[in-house]
């Protein structure tokens, strides 16, 4: 029974599941065929191997004038736990980026890569090839957990170790176990046409899986960088003595909503109880029972654990929660969270060694004209054969590295026209955008290609004011999903239609507090002039220490959305 009771009906998505043996439905037979696209049903599957249907917007208004069909290509995307891969790995996905996609990579908000531009033709291959590096697309995408993201950077402690162990283990455990994936990709044995696996092959999501996507991540207390108010569920560390003792579970974040649409909102997540390291896992798989009984398989739009939560009040979900875990529930310590670091730069690992955390503006490793950043990143990986971190800011981190490697490094990305982290203003270090347009169908406006201008115009203002020392984040989508996390920024600035966005103040540096809405439909034009103002009247009014965000809070009134 779902906790929601907008509307009973199950969504259609719900039969497609179901009827879909355990996620295989015809892709395998689609593959075969001389279409460059899959039909509706095998468009909801193939999101659960970890890859999307799309076309390229930026041709699409011609070719339907034209008569033409649409430009179809697919988005690949990896599940890394924790962002973490070899150097071996980074070079092959590199090299995959021009076998198979559109010469770039993009590092994810969720420590993922991303494929872009990917022929149907090239699907087996593609997913062949980031197999056997070792690294998935199974349930990167579709209703079940996503990524599982744990603070990336690699410093040689047992808290940061154990948080990425504790990441592999919930990634493995929560990871679908039907053998379809294998079946259609990796050339495992086809099961006889209309025979399924037994029920029991997902003992945890059953037939139907979730009803929609769920995530997961860790933090501590002092390392935020995974924005756990954000997820469905997380462990904020107790760290006692430079060990974790235990966890606070978070649950019931989410970011996503539609624009008009009230019964759809951002929502934080909150503490429900406070578990042992070795109760993580059957707390992460009660989670999501919980939510594959409870939430809304009719309407997709409120089919998120937020909304159970929101629904029932904190009470009610810890009591509904204590059902399904296999220990007694205690009440969260409530850590206070205190930071958000973005690692970047150069820093100590506490083993000798050192990390490199290099900015990638809006997450896209890429070369173009004088800026070859994919090209500085090979060299680096080739040469000194670093782990490689994905950021949840979409950054990229170089693991491991020995203390003499750093004038090479810095070398290496000056040649290639690669600014140094450093010497970034502090508005883009804390940037992030979305892909939006010409990918991705959902958007309503440019982010990616919109942000760079922008936040080069304001940075301008910034330093004008005198306000360039300041930490302030600013993060761009387009449309109101959420995909960089937008309503937890100190800016946040969300597609409307066309040139016109949404814009959001008040969000602060440590994701605890959601943003509100500054003004809405403004023109990509305007989006500088009126930040600037809001910027002048902060340096004017603020008081002693006050961050952007909190004078915004103070001092500002919500202004309503359309
Ligand atoms: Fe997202 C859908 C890109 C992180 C909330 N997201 C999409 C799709 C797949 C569009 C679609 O459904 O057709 C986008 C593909 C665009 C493209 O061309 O690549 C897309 N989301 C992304 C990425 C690549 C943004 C990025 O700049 O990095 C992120 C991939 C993460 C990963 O590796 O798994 C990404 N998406 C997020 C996040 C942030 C997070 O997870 O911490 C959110 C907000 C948190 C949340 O889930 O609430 C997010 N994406 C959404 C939503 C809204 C869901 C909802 O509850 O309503 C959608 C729409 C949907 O699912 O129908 C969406
Ligand atoms: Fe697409 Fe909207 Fe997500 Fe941006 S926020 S990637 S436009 S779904």
């Amino acid at each position: 029974m779902s906790a929601d009771s907008v509307a009973e009906k199950p969504s259609p998505v719900e039969a497609i599941k179901e009827n879909s043996r355990y996620l295989r439905g015809i892709i395998a037979a689609d593959l075969t065929t001389d279409s460059d696209h899959f039909g509706e049903a095998e468009k909801t599957l193939i999101k659960f191997h970890g890859f999307y249907q799309q076309d390229d917007r930026d041709v699409r208004k011609d070719r339907n004038r034209a008569g033409e069909e649409k430009a179809y290509n697919f988005m690949v995307r990896c599940k890394i736990p924790g962002g973490r891969v070899t150097a071996d790995q980074y070079l092959a996905v590199d090299r995959l980026a021009d076998l198979y996609a559109n010469g770039t990579l993009r590092v994810t908000s969720r420590q993922g890569f991303q494929f872009h531009g990917v022929l149907k033709s090239d699907l087996k291959a593609t997913l062949r090839a980031i197999n056997d590096c070792l690294l998935t697309t199974l349930g990167a995408c579709g209703d079940v957990n996503r990524n599982v993201m744990a603070p990336a950077a690699p410093f040689a402690n047992a808290i940061y170790r154990e948080m990425q162990r504790q990441a592999d283990v919930v990634a493995a455990h929560l990871a679908p176990r039907t053998g379809a994936y294998h079946e259609i990709w990796l050339d495992g044995e086809a099961l006889p046409t209309g025979a399924t696996e037994p029920d029991g092959i997902e003992p945890i999501y059953g037939k139907v899986y979730l009803p929609r996507k769920f995530k997961a991540a860790f933090a501590t207390p002092d390392d935020n960088s995974t924005d756990i108010y954000a997820q469905d569920l997380s462990f904020v560390a107790d760290v006692t003595d430079g060990a974790i003792v235990g966890y606070d579970l978070y649950a019931g974040g989410g970011m996503g909503m539609t624009h008009g649409n009230a019964l759809t909102f951002p929502f934080l997540a909150q503490a429900i109880c406070y578990v042992q390291p070795d109760q993580v896992v059957a707390a992460a798989e009660a989670t999501i029972k919980l939510f594959r009984d409870h939430g809304n398989r009719s309407d997709r739009k409120r089919a998120r654990l937020k909304y159970v939560l929101a629904a029932w009040g904190i009470d009610k979900f810890r009591e509904t929660f204590r059902s399904y875990l296999p220990f007694a529930l205690v009440l969260p310590k409530n850590l206070p969270i205190k930071e958000f670091p973005l690692h970047l730069g150069w820093n100590a690992q506490g083993d000798g060694r050192y990390f490199y955390g290099i900015h990638i503006q809006n997450g896209r490793v890429k070369d173009a004209d004088g800026f070859r950043l994919r090209s500085a990143l090979r060299m680096i990986v080739e040469r000194f054969r670093p782990e490689v971190r994905l950021t949840p800011m979409q950054d990229v981190i170089l693991a491991h590295l020995p203390a003499d490697a750093r004038p090479t490094i810095e070398a290496i990305l000056a040649e290639h026209g690669v600014s140094l982290p450093g010497a970034l203003p502090m508005i883009q270090q804390h940037s992030m955008a979305c892909p939006a347009i010409p990918t991705c169908g959902l958007a309503l406006a440019e982010a990616e290609r919109a942000l760079p201008g922008l936040t080069q115009h304001l940075s301008t203002e910034i330093d004008k004011l005198g306000l360039s020392s300041e930490k302030i984040g600013i993060r761009m989508t387009g449309c109101p999903n959420g995909c960089v996390r937008p309503y937890q920024s100190d800016i946040g600035i969300v597609g409307r239609s066309g040139d016109k966005y949404t814009l959001f103040v008040g969000g602060d540096l440590i994701g605890s507090r959601l943003s509100f809405v500054l003004k809405d439909l403004v023109p990509y034009a305007e989006i500088v002039p009126t930040l600037t103002h809001v910027l002048t009247q902060y340096r004017d009014g603020r008081t002693v220490g006050e961050s952007f965000s909190d004078y915004c809070c103070r001092t500002l009134t919500p202004a309503a959305a359309h």
